[in-house]
């Protein structure tokens, strides 16, 4: 017997006997068994935790005749696309996007007092309608909606599941304008495909704001014409000796459009005057003494810098700054400024003083790491705050200081949500010169009272960096990011509050099984009830 002849009768009994339910479930109910119900996700289960969310009512079922109507706007039906795309394979409903009918999912502009970002998600036994004054409100909202099907949806299979969403009304803001994540491509090179998987986990938790960290010691990572030598020799090289790599200004490209179609704007940096090696292994001109070094493949910092004397550092300077604002749409240029070790105070600030009007020059509002209020913080420029609770209280001070005249403040205090920390001592990944990170302790600080003698109107927002000297794939980015980078996104977003612990922890759990469906691997706290099985 062939293989052929034993499984074809059994294939035709299975047929068989499939046929004779259809008929039997088309006779007694007129359409295919039902699945079996299970629990609705309650409208409050969302991270970041909404604004406000008043339960009630029948909830909304999704079947095989749901529509995703959308307003007429091209940029509302793309988000209609959107949402259809990611609900299409697991559900395998055809849910075509339509401007006619009733009921259904709909997304719906409208002037209202939804802000930039906020949204209205209101769901019943008819349908489910997502209500804001801009499209990337709808795009939050989408996000809330994906949360409240079951975790399933995020697969890419046909699932059999009752695909319902709980009856009631979420009305949802950001409290913060600016909520950032950073990947280092620098220290390991992420090619363009491994850097969209995460813009897409990072639009999951309405993070808005990707900051690249293009430039470091160990490689350089965007072409730049003027200087063709930075990314195609101080390209090929990363920590451990890797061949490294770098984006072409028609990747850097594609990636901006990849992140605005999820509504996060790309942060590009240049890290200067320190953390430049790569810049002066590439030409030899830039360095004091005229003689370029070698590439590095190490991790130490603090051993690089620009020559601050030297007119040609301004002209390549002006160069970089021109081609990066040029491909860059958003609104900021991220110079760095960190640990400029090997820069005297006073190089620094004449450094500083010579590079902000450039960046400005070219349409830029200026981001730094905050040892750039040691220096003349430009108006309008944001300062980076990556201290600990234990940074000198003189340094909290420079930048409340700061703070108070004008300079807005990124919070990514690195004993918080610097995502590259270890959890604790047995994670095989990560670094511990901030200290251990474990999920709780990540997420359990307030940014509107975190530094002393900070007006809260001077915080802009939260960021969480993810540096890369021990990060190589994917998967090492997950298990370091999930699941703290929703906490951080929380602590971005959602109102002071609903911050609070043990529920978020429950909110945090319910999420594991969509990371498991999205095939995200990540780190099983034992702080967080995650669901058994
Ligand atoms: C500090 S934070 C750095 C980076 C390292 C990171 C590792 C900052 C502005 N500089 O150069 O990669 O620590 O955690």
């Amino acid at each position: 017997m062939t293989r052929n002849d034993r499984t074809t009768p059994r294939t035709a009994r299975v047929l068989g006997s499939l046929l004779l339910v259809a008929a039997a479930g088309a006779f007694t109910l007129g359409a295919a068994p039902a699945p079996p119900e299970g629990p609705v996700t309650p409208l409050s289960q969302v991270v970041p935790a909404p604004a406000s969310v008043t339960p009630g009512g029948a909830p909304y079922r999704l079947t095989r005749a749901t529509a995703v109507r959308v307003d007429g706007s091209a940029e509302v039906r793309r988000v209609g696309g959107y949402l259809a795309g990611i609900l299409r394979p697991s559900t395998g409903y055809p849910l075509p996007l339509t401007e006619h009918g009733a009921g259904g999912i709909r997304l719906h502009l409208e002037k209202g007092d939804f802000g930039a970002e906020g949204y209205r998600l209101r769901s019943g036994p008819t349908g489910v309608t997502l209500t804001a004054s801009a499209p990337a409100g709808l795009f939050h909202g989408v996000q809330t909606l994906r949360q409240l099907l079951p975790a399933a949806v995020e697969k890419r299979t046909v699932q059999h599941q009752d695909w319902r969403i709980a009856g009631g009304t979420v009305e949802d803001r950001p409290r913060y304008a600016y909520r950032g994540a950073m990947l280092d491509v620098s220290r390991h090179f992420f090619t363009v495909a491994q850097v969209e998987r995460y813009i897409d986990e990072l639009a999951l938790y309405k993070v808005n704001e990707l900051h690249l960290h293009l430039s470091d010691d160990q490689g350089w990572r965007i072409a730049i014409n003027s200087w063709p030598r930075l990314a195609g020799y101080g390209g090929a090289s990363e920590v451990g000796g890797g061949k490294g790599g770098f984006y072409t200004q028609a990747e850097y490209r594609h990636l901006v459009s990849y992140a605005a179609a999820r509504y996060v704007e790309v942060v590009p940096e240049i890290d200067m005057p320190g953390h430049t090696n790569a810049a002066l292994a590439s030409y030899a001109k830039l360095n004091c003494d005229g003689v370029a070094p070698p590439r590095y493949t190490g991790t130490e910092v603090g051993f690089s810098s620009l020559c601050v004397s030297k007119d040609v550092t301004y002209t390549f300077v002006d160069d970089v700054i021109r081609e990066l604002a040029a491909l860059t749409p958003g609104r900021y240029l991220h110079i760095g400024g960190d640990e400029a070790h090997s820069t005297s105070h006073a190089d620094y600030v004449t450094f500083m003083d010579r590079v902000q009007p450039i960046v400005a020059k070219y349409g830029k509002k200026i981001i730094g790491w905050h040892q750039l209020t040691g220096a003349h913080p430009a108006k309008g420029a944001l300062a980076q705050y990556w201290g600990l609770d234990s940074t000198s209280a003189a340094e909290k001070e420079q930048v409340a200081q700061a703070a108070r005249n004008g300079t807005g403040l990124i919070l990514s205090p690195a004993d918080r949500v610097y995502l590259d920390m270890k959890y604790t001592k047995d994670t095989p990944l990560g670094l511990s010169w901030a200290g251990l990170v474990e999920v709780r302790r990540s997420y359990d600080w307030d940014p509107g009272a975190y530094l002393a003698g900070v007006p809260a109107s001077a915080v802009k927002g939260v960021e969480a960096p993810l540096w890369s000297e021990t990060l190589k794939t994917s998967a090492d980015i997950d298990y370091m990011a999930f699941p703290r980078l929703p906490g951080a996104a929380e602590l971005g977003w959602s109102p002071a509050a609903t911050h609070d612990w043990d529920t978020y922890k429950v909110r945090l759990a319910a999420q594991g099984p969509r990371w498991d469906a999205l095939g995200i691997g990540y780190y099983h706290s034992p702080q967080v009830p995650w669901p058994s099985g």
